[in-house]
């Protein structure tokens, strides 16, 4: 019995390390947020330009992160008329709320000229109330090349569903504008940062301490047999 508590130790104080080791290398980081969807409040001129290839991760390089570049095939793009001037908003559902990093944009990379210039951004948890994560930027125009990089802008830890893009101009064309694709990091906001962290440390810490005392006692009771 003594020899199985013993082995029971053992085992216990070896997961407890292992996963100290594992957990303390691996904190809460943020991640490429997949599934989300979009709306244009201008539409999309067809099919083939529609507002679903800016979230799609059509003509992104592999593997697919905030660093891959963007083709220049128009069919993975999107593009909205100019009806009523170059302007409209891009409403973006990340599925669930997250304590956002970054939001990487790749330009219109066909017809340069139809990429945004000038934007803003807006988040929400509800889709209903908006506040600014931040006011009038310019987006550069692109290069036209088929390796286009993002452009990353901060999102301060903003805590939203539902991020809205304004763009007020385009780099010149009369009768389109559009974006090639918009990706986001984050961490999701329904485990609290320090929880998601310290947790799995703290559990599995626990679990090499409890091992070690069980050893004691074991060497202690031996000691008191002599
Ligand atoms: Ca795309």
């Amino acid at each position: 019995m003594k020899q199985l508590i013993s082995t029971l130790a053992k085992t216990i104080t070896f997961t407890g390390f292992i996963a100290s080791v594992i957990f303390a290398a691996n904190p809460a980081q943020a991640v490429l947020i997949s599934g989300v969807s979009v709306t244009s409040s201008k539409g999309s001129i067809d099919a083939n330009n529609d507002v679903y290839h800016l979230t799609d991760q059509s003509g992104l390089s592999l593997p697919v992160s905030l660093g891959s570049t963007h083709d220049a095939v128009s069919n993975n793009t999107w593009l909205s008329n100019n009806a009523g001037g170059a302007s409209g908003n891009l409403v973006f559902n990340l599925g669930q709320s997250y304590v956002l990093n970054q939001v990487g944009i790749w330009n219109y990379n066909g017809t340069t000229a139809r990429g945004v210039q000038d934007f803003s951004i807006d988040a929400s948890t509800d889709n209903i109330s908006y506040s600014s994560v931040f006011g009038t930027t310019t987006l550069n125009q692109s290069g036209g090349t088929s390796t286009e990089a993002s452009q990353l802008f901060n999102l301060n830890t903003t805590t939203a569903q539902y991020i809205r893009l304004n763009y007020t101009s385009n780099y010149g064309d009369g009768t389109f504008t559009g974006l090639s694709e918009v990706q986001f990091d984050g961490v999701a906001a329904t485990a609290v940062p320090w929880e998601t962290d310290a947790l799995p440390i703290i559990g599995s810490t626990g679990l090499f301490t409890l091992g070690i005392l069980t050893k004691r006692k074991l060497a202690k009771a031996k000691l008191s047999q002599f």
